[in-house]
């Protein structure tokens, strides 16, 4: 396999002047910067998240320019966004030129697996950084510099496995889609809102293990139609391909409304 790992491009995010040090404390909402004045700490607050957004509206303008479609896939450790993703880009390339760009903690794990795809792979690492449980805007930006944009059609941005932080940071997608297995259990939508209410389309991966479990597809289904109302909702398995027709077409006719 290591034939593949020629067209992968790994990239260490390390920058503390833009970002807050993880410290167990989770504060990636804001820069604090401490001032002494007197004896009196003043406490100068700046949204990093405005800075974020300005970023990422800057790369949007850029892939309205360049014509390329820009999916943030997104879910929980082990959903199966990658599994999703190579049976996804079996199915629609060459038709699409498409590339990928994965967030890791750490390994090329996931980059070696997309790579077989014949796209171009670029696997970011936050791990030099203390493990950054997201991707933000200028590390995808900094990624992106690495991509011939006149050869792609749809960028796909893997996230890094998390439920909550992802949802926060736009990256300058277009469209956000949350893969939620079955196996996590119905109660997530309803425990973690933000994502849904994010996202404009949830994959409820991993329906061939329903019959092993108590899953409640109608109970899943109604609290992120409470959520997020009109929602598309895909039960797929990315093991048997089941739903996946459903699922590539809205994927290719959001992709292709932009294009065209
Ligand atoms: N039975 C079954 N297993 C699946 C399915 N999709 C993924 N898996 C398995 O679930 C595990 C995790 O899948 P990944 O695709 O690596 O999940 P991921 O969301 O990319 O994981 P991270 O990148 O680590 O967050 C693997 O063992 C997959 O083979 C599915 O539809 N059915
Ligand atoms: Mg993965």
């Amino acid at each position: 396999m290591w034939f593949f790992t020629n067209r992968i491009t790994r990239r260490y995010h390390h920058d503390h002047k833009k970002h807050g040090h993880h410290d167990g404390h989770h504060d990636h909402g804001h820069d604090v910067e401490s001032r002494k004045s007197g004896t009196r700490e003043i406490k100068v607050v700046r949204r990093v998240l405005d800075a974020n957004d300005i970023m990422a509206e800057r790369m949007r303008t850029v892939f309205a320019e360049k014509k390329v479609f820009v999916l943030n896939m997104m879910s929980s450790p082990g959903s199966g966004k990658t599994t999703t993703l190579q049976k996804t880009l079996a199915r629609i390339m060459p038709g699409l030129r498409c590339a990928v760009i994965v967030g890791d903690i750490c390994t090329t794990h996931d980059a070696d697996r997309l790579a077989q795809s014949g796209a171009p792979v670029i696997q970011i690492n936050t791990d030099a950084f203390g493990g950054d449980c997201h991707l933000a805007a200028h590390v995808v930006e900094r990624a992106v510099a690495d991509l011939d944009l006149a050869a792609i059609d749809l960028l796909i941005v893997e996230n890094i496995g998390n439920l909550v932080c992802p949802a926060e940071f736009d990256i300058g997608e277009d469209k956000r889609v949350v893969v939620l297995s079955v196996t996590e259990g119905e109660d997530k939508p309803a425990k973690y809102p933000l994502m849904f209410r994010e996202c404009n389309a949830t994959l409820l991966n991993k329906i061939d293990l329903l019959p092993y479990l108590d899953f409640d597809m109608d109970r899943v289904r109604s609290s992120i139609g409470d959520i997020h109302p009109g929602m598309p909702v895909y039960e797929i398995s990315a093991k048997t391909e089941a739903g996946f027709d459903e699922w590539i077409g809205w994927l290719t006719t959001q992709v292709k409304a932009k294009l065209s």
